[in-house]
C-alpha cells in the first residue's frame, strides 16, 4: 500500500523542521565564529523564509454538486468524525473558501462581505483590510463548532433584481444564466465574497492551503478567481459525478479553468466522484468495474486526458468509511489511490522545487562565509611575513614599521571614493528600477488597457491589446535587465581594480536573470487570453467586469514586478554586504598588525611568541574552514521523505 496524503505530508514537515533545526545550529555556529556578517546573514534569512512560507495550494473546482466539498472532507477532515465543510445536494459552497494556516493570526474563519463587490479593489486588496471581515474565532478541538462555523460559507441573501445585478449576479446579456427570481422578484446571492479558515490542522500548518470553490458554472463568479487563484494553485482537482456523466455545464467549466496552453497536465487531476452510485446488488462485481472502467474511458477522452489521470471514487463513501474505521468500505470508496496520486505529484513536485531553491541559497552562503574565511587567512599570511621581516631588526626599524602601517591605514581609508562612487551608481539604479517596475507605472500601463478593452469592437482584437500591454511589461523587464548588466561590468572593473590594489577578494555577485519573470507574464497572458476566448467576452461590455479583470490582473503583476524588483535589490545588497565585510576585515587587520607591533616594541622575545600565536590561529581557520564544509553539506544533502529509501520503508512499515 502506498502512503497516504496525510502521511507524505507529514514526512514532508519532518524534513522541514529538520532542516530547520540544522539550519539554526548553523547560524549559531556562525555567530559564534564571527562569520554571520550581512550578505551572510541574509543568505540565511532568504534560506528561512523559503522554507517557512512555501505553499502548497490544492484547488478543487467542479460544477456545483459533484462533491467538491465532500471530497476534501473525505481527505483532510475524516479525523474529525463528521462533516465539517458543508456539502448537501443542490448549490451548497457559496462562496470561495480557503483553508490554510498561519500562526502569526489566531485560529478564526474570516468572511468578507458580498457588498465589497461594489468597491473598486481586487480580493488582494481586501486580503489587507482586516476590518472589512467579519471574524468567528474557531475552537479547533470542537468538531461540532467547526463545523457550525464552516455551514456560513452557504449562507445566501435575496436581493432585489438590481441590488443583484449592481452586485454582478445578474446579466441582462445572459438570461439563461441568470438565477431564478421568487414571486416578489427577489434573487438568490451568496451571502460572502470569499471565505479564509484558519486553522492548525496538521496538513495546513505544513503549508497546505485548499481551495473550495462555488460551483463555477454560476454567473457572479469573480473572474479574479478564474485568472489569478486557481491558475495559482498547484494542483486542481476537477471532479465529475459519475451519476451524471460529463455534461455540457461540465465541459465548459473544464475548457474555461483547466485547459491553458503549454500546461503541465500532471497538476490535473479529474476525479470521478460518486461510483457508489453505480453499485449495484444486482450486478456482479465485475460488471460495476466495467462500468466504472467505461465512465473513466468515456471521460478521459472528452476531456483529452490520460486515462491514468481519471481517479473513480467515492468521497461520501470513503469519508463514511475512514469515520466508521471500515476497511473495506475504503478501499470500495477507492480514496487511497487518489490520494497517493495527490501526495506524490503535489509534494514530489514542491519539494524538488523547494529543495532546489534551498540548495542554491545554501551553496551562496558557503561562498559568502568561506570568502571571510579565505580573506582572514591571507591576512594571517601576511601579518606572519611582515613579523618575521622583523627577526633580529633593532627598534628603531620596528618603530618605522609601526609608521608605515599606520600610513597604510590612513591611506586605505583615504582612497574610499571609487567605493562610494560605486554606491552612488548601485543607489541610482535601484531607484530606476523601481521607476520602471513599481506600482505608479504599472497603474498607468493598467490604466491604458482597461481602457483598451472597453473599446468598441474590441472583441475581435483582444488578444492583440494585450499582447501590447505585455510586449510592454516585457520590455520593462529587458530594460531591467541592461541596467543591471551595465552595473555588472562596472562591478566586475571596480571590483578587479579594489582586488588589485588592496589584495582584495571580491567577486561580483551573479547578475539576477529576469527572464523567468518574462516567461510568467507570458503565462499570464495566456490565462487572461484564455479566459476572456471561451465566453467571456461578451462580459466585457458588462459595467465593472473589465474593471475587476485589469484589478485581478494588477494585482498578480504587481506580485512578479516585485519578485523581480527583490532580485536586483538582492544581488545588489550581496555586492554591498562583500565590500562591507571586507572593509572590516582590512580594518580589524591593520588594528591587529599594530597591535603586534606595539608587543614586539615591548618585548623583542615575543617574536616567536606572536608567530606561534599567527600559526595556531591559522589552523583555526583551517578547521573552521573543514567545519562550514560539513555544516553545509548537511544541510544540502539533507534526506528528503519523499525519497525512494524513505517511502519504500513506510510501504514495509
Ligand atoms: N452518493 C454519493 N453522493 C455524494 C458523494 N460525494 C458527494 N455526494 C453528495 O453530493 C451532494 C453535493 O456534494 P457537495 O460536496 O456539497 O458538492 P460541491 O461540489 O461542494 O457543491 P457546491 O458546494 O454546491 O459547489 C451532497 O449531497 C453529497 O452528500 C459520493 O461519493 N457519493
Ligand atoms: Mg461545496
Amino acid at each position: 500500500m502506498t502512503a497516504s496524503f496525510n502521511q507524505q505530508f507529514d514526512q514532508h514537515g519532518a524534513w522541514r523542521r529538520n532542516f530547520a533545526q540544522r539550519l539554526k545550529w548553523l547560524s549559531h555556529w556562525l555567530n559564534e565564529n564571527e562569520l554571520l556578517n550581512q550578505s551572510v546573514a541574509e543568505r540565511l534569512r532568504d534560506v528561512e523564509s523559503q522554507l517557512r512560507t512555501s505553499k502548497v495550494m490544492v484547488a478543487f473546482v467542479a460544477e456545483f454538486s459533484r462533491g467538491k466539498s465532500e471530497l476534501i472532507n473525505a481527505i483532510f477532515f475524516a479525523g474529525y468524525g463528521r462533516r465539517i465543510m458543508p456539502a448537501s445536494a443542490g448549490r451548497t459552497t457559496m462562496c470561495p473558501t480557503e483553508l490554510g494556516y498561519d500562526p502569526a493570526y489566531l485560529p478564526s474563519l474570516r468572511l468578507l462581505p458580498i457588498e465589497t463587490r461594489l468597491e473598486p479593489h481586487s480580493l488582494t486588496h481586501w486580503r489587507d483590510e482586516p476590518e472589512r471581515w467579519t471574524e468567528i474565532e474557531i475552537d479547533v478541538e470542537n468538531a461540532e463548532h467547526l463545523s457550525q462555523t464552516m455551514s456560513k460559507v452557504a449562507e445566501v441573501r435575496w436581493v432585489p433584481m438590481d441590488e443583484a445585478r449592481a452586485l454582478g449576479f445578474w446579466s441582462d446579456d445572459a438570461p439563461d444564466d441568470n438565477p431564478v427570481p421568487d414571486s416578489d422578484g427577489r434573487v438568490e446571492i451568496p451571502r460572502w465574497r470569499h471565505a479564509v479558515l484558519n486553522m492548525p490542522h496538521p496538513l495546513l500548518e505544513q503549508g497546505l492551503v485548499i481551495l473550495d470553490t462555488p460551483g463555477l458554472n454560476a454567473i457572479g463568479a469573480e473572474p479574479e478567481l478564474t485568472v489569478s487563484l486557481i491558475p495559482q494553485a498547484h494542483a486542481v482537482v476537477f471532479i465529475l459525478g459519475a451519476d451524471t456523466g460529463v455534461t455540457r455545464s461540465d465541459l465548459s467549466i473544464w475548457r474555461e479553468h483547466l485547459v491553458t496552453e503549454g500546461d503541465v497536465s500532471e497538476t490535473r487531476i479529474v476525479v470521478l466522484n460518486k461510483i457508489d452510485t453505480m453499485w449495484d446488488i444486482l450486478s456482479t462485481p465485475a460488471q460495476v468495474d466495467a462500468q466504472i472502467q467505461r465512465q473513466r474511458k468515456g471521460a478521459a477522452d472528452l476531456l483529452g486526458v490520460p486515462l491514468s489521470q481519471v481517479l473513480p471514487v467515492s468521497a461520501q463513501k470513503g469519508l463514511q468509511a475512514k469515520i466508521r474505521r471500515d476497511v473495506p468500505l475504503l478501499q470500495a470508496s477507492r480514496l487511497p489511490a487518489l490520494e497517493a496520486v495527490l501526495g506524490e505529484g503535489l509534494l514530489g513536485k514542491r519539494e524538488t522545487m523547494l529543495r532546489l531553491a534551498v540548495d542554491a541559497g545554501i551553496a551562496s552562503l558557503r561562498t559568502e562565509a568561506a570568502r571571510i574565511l579565505n580573506v582572514r587567512q591571507r591576512d594571517l599570511s601576511e601579518q606572519a611575513l611582515e613579523l618575521q621581516g622583523l627577526r633580529g631588526k633593532n627598534g628603531s626599524v620596528i618603530r618605522h614599521m609601526r609608521t608605515r602601517i599606520e600610513q597604510e591605514q590612513t591611506e586605505f581609508e583615504g582612497s574610499n571614493t571609487r567605493i562610494l562612487a560605486l554606491r552612488s551608481v548601485q543607489g541610482k539604479l535601484l531607484r530606476e528600477v523601481y521607476a520602471v517596475l513599481g506600482s505608479t507605472a504599472l497603474k498607468a500601463d493598467m490604466g491604458h488597457l482597461a481602457a483598451a478593452l472597453k473599446r468598441r469592437g474590441i472583441k475581435f482584437n483582444v488578444r492583440k491589446v494585450y499582447g501590447e500591454t505585455f510586449d510592454s511589461l516585457r520590455n520593462n523587464l529587458r530594460e531591467v535587465q541592461a541596467t543591471t548588466s551595465e552595473i555588472q561590468s562596472m562591478l566586475h572593473a571596480t571590483f578587479r581594480q579594489l582586488n588589485a590594489e588592496h589584495g582584495f577578494t571580491l567577486q561580483a555577485p551573479a547578475e539576477p536573470d529576469l527572464s523567468g519573470f518574462e516567461q510568467q507574464l507570458t503565462q499570464i497572458e495566456r490565462s487572461h487570453v484564455h479566459y476572456l476566448g471561451v465566453g467571456n467576452l461578451l462580459k466585457l461590455a458588462q459595467p465593472d467586469f473589465c474593471d475587476k479583470l485589469v484589478r485581478a490582473l494588477a494585482s498578480r503583476l504587481r506580485v512578479v514586478n516585485e519578485a523581480a524588483m527583490t532580485e536586483v535589490e538582492r544581488w545588489s545588497k550581496g555586492a554591498g554586504a562583500q565590500l562591507d565585510a571586507q572593509l572590516k576585515e582590512r580594518r580589524r587587520t591593520f588594528t591587529k598588525r599594530i597591535e603586534a607591533v606595539e608587543r614586539i616594541q615591548g618585548a623583542a622575545g615575543n617574536l616567536d611568541e606572536r608567530l606561534a600565536e599567527l600559526s595556531a590561529q591559522e589552523a583555526n581557520l583551517a578547521e573552521l574552514h573543514r567545519r562550514l564544509g560539513e555544516l553545509t553539506s548537511v544541510l544540502a544533502s539533507n534526506e528528503a521523505p519523499n525519497a525512494p529509501a524513505a517511502r519504500s520503508e513506510l510501504s514495509a512499515a
